[in-house]
């Protein structure tokens, strides 16, 4: 973690959204990744959409692991509630703080080593539980916290800086979320910020487990020609399905689009998605030929970019198990405490 500060002076000629913060009001401390590391791109996406969607940084929790990855949630949303977890273990923190306060934005932001190895018990059950959360993967396919290691999310038969092949096959982080339910699917690239930031809003205004793959190159470990998470190949293979745009509840569509079908998706906020088919036959609210449409072009080599899949009417954990409304924090004795008559009746039907 860093100890530098940026500087709080702000020039007069920046634009201010209508809560009347700059975009600097949304970053943090000073970044000490390696200068290129596509996870800072990621960082200045996300306060790109939280300055866009006018969020206040103070209603947003920040949770992550270990690795390059989970240390920048300090550089980004300084004024935010964050929370830097054990390796792996950020689904189950982020799931209990959001059972307990359901009032705030929950941003799990994790690394493929994080989530696709130490952490993928936690990582699946908070999809298939539906926790309300946007779930980044900032994926480089190496560990790169601790020198370059290949992680879960290597392919097959890339190589290592210095030229080792792997043989093991790879863990589809978007696959894999499409079979456990996630309501929210998608992947970007940290090196197309006018895809990204648009994916990272609407995962925002999704309600339900909204899980973001981003392939994000490691340049000190996983940039090399034998990389299948370099900035070269991704740029290559990249087969964007759509390119999404979020229109925030009541304001006037004024987006220029260019040639391609469009398709309109509400979401429960009241928000609109539009999305703009790259790909004809792709239709992203049908989870089945999602899966088919990444596994048949990934075997060809390709990578699916874009929103995936979403299921904009899809309820969370809070609706599943009938929580309250109210913060726990909140809530007093004669909420909490149901009485000795139900505490009798209870204890009477466990006899
Ligand atoms: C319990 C535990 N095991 C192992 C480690 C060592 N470790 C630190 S970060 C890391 C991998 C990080 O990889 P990833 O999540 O992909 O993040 P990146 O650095 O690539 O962004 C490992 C294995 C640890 N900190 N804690
Ligand atoms: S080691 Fe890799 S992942 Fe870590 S900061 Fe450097 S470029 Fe980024
Ligand atoms: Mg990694």
């Amino acid at each position: 973690m860093t100890y530098l500060a940026k500087p709080k002076l702000h020039h007069p000629s920046l634009r201010k959204n209508c809560l009347g913060y700059t975009r600097r009001d949304y970053e943090g401390k000073v970044s000490t990744l390696c200068a290129g590391c596509g996870h800072d791109s990621i960082s200045a996406a996300i306060v790109q959409a939280c300055w866009e969607l006018e969020i206040e940084p103070h209603r947003v929790a920040k949770l992550s692991g270990i690795g390059c990855s989970s240390k920048t949630p300090d550089y980004f949303l300084g004024p935010a509630h964050g929370f830097n977890t054990v390796h792996g273990r950020m689904p189950s923190v982020l799931t209990g703080a959001n059972l307990a306060n359901r009032g705030l934005l929950y941003l799990g932001v994790s690394g493929d080593g994080d989530s696709a190895s130490i952490g993928i018990g936690q990582f699946v059950h908070a999809i298939r539980r539906g926790v309300d959360m946007v779930y980044i993967v900032e994926n480089n396919g190496v560990y790169g916290l601790t020198k370059g290691q290949f992680s879960a999310t290597a392919d097959q038969g890339s190589t290592s800086k210095r030229g080792v092949v792997n043989s093991d096959s790879a863990v589809d982080l978007v696959g894999l979320a499409l079979q456990l339910g996630a309501s929210f699917v998608a992947r970007g690239f940290s090196g197309d910020k006018a895809q990204l930031v648009p994916l990272i809003k609407a995962a925002m205004r999704h309600r339900g487990p909204a899980i973001l793959d981003v392939i994000s190159p490691c340049v000190a470990f996983n940039n090399h020609a034998g990389s299948t998470k370099s900035y070269d190949y991704v740029r290559e293979h990249n087969a964007a399905v759509n390119r999404v745009d979020v229109i925030a509840p009541q304001a006037e569509i004024t987006a220029d689009y260019g040639p391609g079908e469009v398709v309109e998706v509400p979401q429960q906020d009241g928000s609109l998605l539009r999305l703009r088919k790259l790909d004809a036959d792709y239709d992203a609210t049908d989870r089945v030929a999602a899966l088919n449409h990444l596994q048949a072009h990934q075997a060809r080599g390709e990578l699916p970019t874009g929103l995936l899949f979403v299921d904009p009417d899809a309820g969370d954990l809070h609706a599943h198990v009938g929580t309250v409304t109210a913060p726990l924090n909140t809530l007093g004795e004669a909420e909490l405490c149901p009485g000795r008559e139900a505490l009798d009746a209870i204890n009477a039907a466990l006899r």
